[in-house]
């Protein structure tokens, strides 16, 4: 039967804004308080969704998160109608309202973790929604994430959800941003490679020295356990928490891997030798020939890749087998990086094609391509299973932006979050948008 990888890219938020909340995400730290563009942001991600879709790939979308959470601010002690909630957290703590906001939803590799049923004990595709313990604003997500999700893959018999892990540090969970999967066709068996960035309950695993490592390698190992994955089909590796400390708060920000192939920095991880050969080894079992694209630390310094954004590309299969990278236009007005994509592409292997798009919006809150998207690998028929109103077409492409247009703002700043009239616009678009989607009822204001 044939498979195919599927991307869901996250549809921006009406409250998207620069809160600069993630310590240790420098684009996040250095555009805070910045006049963001909702608008904008949701445009330049839907440009994306619709040119993907215009070269083949199957293209869906996941719906954004409703903002403020004033579920949130209320569980903090902010009490009145919903207004005074908003009016109070202003005045009182303006850093939990900024945070309660955040439309960081948009980062889907975030969301969960996937297993393809070719990897899975019981034949299911499985999803565990990613805690995001480290941040509150992102902490925030996973019981909307799960509803959502469990409104697109809804049937039992070809997905399994899993909830968040504890939400506690020791289980930090990041989700798709910190595992990868190789295989050899999207519906054989694979390998997933879960990278951590410290262990929580072994000291002698090395931990960075300035920036949190948001994923543990405890959450890891129970989400390859919730998902009946066989150690056969799983490798782990550390990230090297020389580079988290400069600014690589996620795997996906030094590595992309995409069927046979790896793409990593040569510092991404410790132990790389080790790493390399027990990947090769296992997907050779799986009569795969796995092959890793290594780019020099003399070509491209750590700075560049996280200033680039090189890594957070979209690495994707083209119809003849060769390989196309999505990359942000960063890399174009970084010398370095793009003297070194123009001859990787030139070099004959894997990767012969480098597509470059604007998304600044999400770019200057840390997000690059590969962030705004969740992949999910999946049959003939699980495909057929999603929710239709997910998957993107010229119609859906065309709707979506029309709707955009008419509920977002194009312009918010700090002190627009203040203004109570925010969540009544983030309110009736969402539910707008839930008839778009044909999602149901999802969002906390669509259950009381
Ligand atoms: O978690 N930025 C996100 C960026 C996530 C990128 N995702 C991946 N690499 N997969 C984060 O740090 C910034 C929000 C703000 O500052 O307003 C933020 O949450």
């Amino acid at each position: 039967m044939s498979a195919y990888e599927m991307n869901f890219d996250g549809l921006v938020g009406p409250t998207h804004n620069y809160g600069g909340l993630s310590y240790g995400n420098v684009a996040s730290q250095s555009n805070s308080q910045a006049v963001s563009n909702p608008r904008e942001a949701a445009r330049q991600g839907l440009a994306k969704m619709k040119a993907l879709m215009d070269m083949g790939f199957k293209q869906g979308v996941l719906a954004p998160q409703e903002r403020p959470d004033v579920a949130a601010l209320r569980r903090l002690g902010f009490t009145g109608s919903d207004a005074e909630v908003i009016q109070r957290a202003a005045r009182e703590a303006m850093p939990l309202l900024v945070a309660s906001c955040s439309a960081s939803s948009m980062w889907t590799a975030n969301a969960c973790t996937v297993s393809p049923s070719a990897d899975t004990a019981d034949g299911r595709v499985h999803f565990t929604a990613a805690n995001l313990n480290c941040k509150f604003h992102r902490s925030i997500e996973h019981p909307t994430t799960s509803r959502v999700l469990q409104a697109m893959f809804a049937s039992q018999a070809h997905f399994a959800h899993h909830p968040a892990l504890p939400a506690v540090a020791q289980f930090g969970d990041e989700g798709a941003a910190n595992h990868t999967r190789f295989c050899k066709a999207y519906g054989d068996a694979g390998v997933e490679f879960f990278v951590y960035g410290r262990s929580a309950f072994d000291s002698r695993y090395p931990a960075p020295a300035r920036y949190p490592a948001r994923q543990t390698l405890e959450a890891s190992q129970a989400v390859a356990r919730l998902h009946g994955l066989s150690e056969a089909g799983v490798v782990y590796a550390q990230q090297n928490p020389a580079v988290i400390d400069q600014g690589v708060f996620h795997n996906d920000v030094i590595a992309v891997g995409n069927g046979e192939v790896l793409f990593y920095h040569q510092d991404a991880f410790l132990d790389t030798d080790r790493v390399l050969s027990e990947l090769g080894d296992k997907l050779a079992r799986r009569g795969g020939n796995f092959q890793a694209v290594c780019v020099p630390a003399s070509a491209v310094s750590v700075q560049d890749a996280v200033r680039s954004y090189l890594f957070n590309s979209q690495l994707l299969s083209r119809a003849d087998g060769s390989m196309l990278l999505i990359v942000p236009e960063e890399c174009k007005s970084n010398a370095s990086v793009w003297r070194y994509l123009e001859q990787l592409t030139a070099s004959g292997g894997p990767i012969r094609e480098v597509r470059v798009f604007d998304l600044k919006q999400s770019m200057q809150n840390g997000g690059g391509p590969a962030c705004l998207r969740l992949r999910v690998a999946l049959n003939e028929q699980e495909l057929a299973a999603v929710n239709p109103g997910v998957v993107m077409t010229d119609a859906l492409h065309d709707k979506l932006v029309t709707w955009v247009d008419r509920h977002y703002r194009d312009r918010l700043s700090e002190a627009d979050l203040a203004d109570p009239q925010l969540l009544t616009e983030c309110r009736t678009a969402l539910d707008e948008l839930t008839q778009i989607l044909k999602l149901g009822s999802v969002y906390p204001f669509q259950m009381t």
